[in-house]
């Protein structure tokens, strides 16, 4: 009888652990489905991109509407795609030449920008000690000895990322990722996600005027004031810039700002980012890439 009731037990177990098997792989299969899906849908965005036309991009394009597709079986593709040039390049802060060197230009439409977020203007320090060779800190920077402080006090003041590694002491080198401006120190972590947020490495250097926020539009000079920003953001919705140019036409845009913003502004974008979700029988694959136009559509950052 003993013996019975534990082959009725052991049958049973092998029976649920078949079953489970079966789910794994099952679930394994629709997760392999999802990624296969994911990846074949960033390949038509890039068909879809390289079919838009290039000498200026703003919303109301093509691409800003993204992409979508559904199955009546619950298979779903979703492409979200952004202008990675609508942020602030924050790696133009610090110049490539000569061994390196803070660049005084971008430092100040940083701190335009820090000015009109809302943000610690003293977070141009810290990002300058991020970049600078030394562990020297400015007075209002940071250097490893201050983020080694501010982790001792909150364990949880430096956010932890999974796809880079951590990033608890300055760089020391120029900005390379976008998510770097998210630990810098000092910033509360809502300020650090806005920061984050409304910067960019990846965006070829240059802001693009159709589809900048009217925060990221008040970095490029003094002259551009809350109400002139939102006249700019207003306009580019209505009729995009075909050139900087266009620019001269917005009601209250001072004489020369078309010269003034030049070096730093562009009416279209230097690189898309795009965010698919596929989702297979309740298995979901993501995938966020930067794409260039370059000699085709280059594929700058790519993560899965
Ligand atoms: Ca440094």
């Amino acid at each position: 009888m003993v013996l019975v009731a534990a082959m009725a037990a052991i049958g049973i177990a092998l029976a649920t652990r078949g079953q489970l098997a079966d789910e794994r792989t099952r679930s394994a299969l629709a997760r392999g489905e999802a990624r296969l899906l994911a990846r074949g849908a960033l390949g038509t965005v890039k068909n879809l991109i390289a079919e838009e036309d290039a000498t200026f991009d703003a919303p109301g394009d093509l691409w800003s509407r993204g992409l979508g597709w559904e199955s009546g079986d619950g298979t779903r593709v979703e492409a979200q795609i952004t202008d990675e040039s609508a942020r602030f390049p924050i790696e133009t802060l610090w110049t490539k030449e000569n061994g390196g060197r803070l660049d005084l230009d971008a430092r100040d439409a940083f701190e335009r920008l820090l000015a009109a977020m809302d943000l610690p203007v003293s977070t141009s320090d810290v990002a300058i000690d991020w970049c600078d060779p030394d562990d020297d800190p400015f007075p209002r920077g940071a250097e490893a000895a201050t983020y080694a402080e501010a982790a001792k006090s909150d364990p949880f003041s430096v956010p932890p990322i999974s796809f880079t590694p951590p990033m608890d002491r300055p760089a020391n080198r120029p900005f390379r990722l976008p998510e770097e401006a998210r630990h810098l120190a000092g910033l509360k972590p809502e300020e650090a996600a806005r920061l984050g947020d409304a910067v960019t490495t990846l965006g070829g250097g240059k802001i693009n005027l159709n589809t900048a926020s009217p925060e990221v539009l008040r970095s490029l000079s003094s002259r551009i004031d809350a109400d002139l920003a939102r006249q700019i953001h207003a306009r580019a919705r209505r009729i995009p810039f075909r050139s900087l140019e266009d620019l001269a036409a917005v009601p209250g845009s001072p004489p020369g700002l078309v010269a003034e913003i030049a070096p730093r502004a562009d009416v279209k974008s230097g690189a898309f980012r795009v965010r698919i979700r596929a989702t297979v029988r309740g298995e979901v694959a993501e995938v966020v890439a930067v794409l260039r136009r370059g000699e085709g559509i280059e594929t700058i950052l790519y993560r899965e």
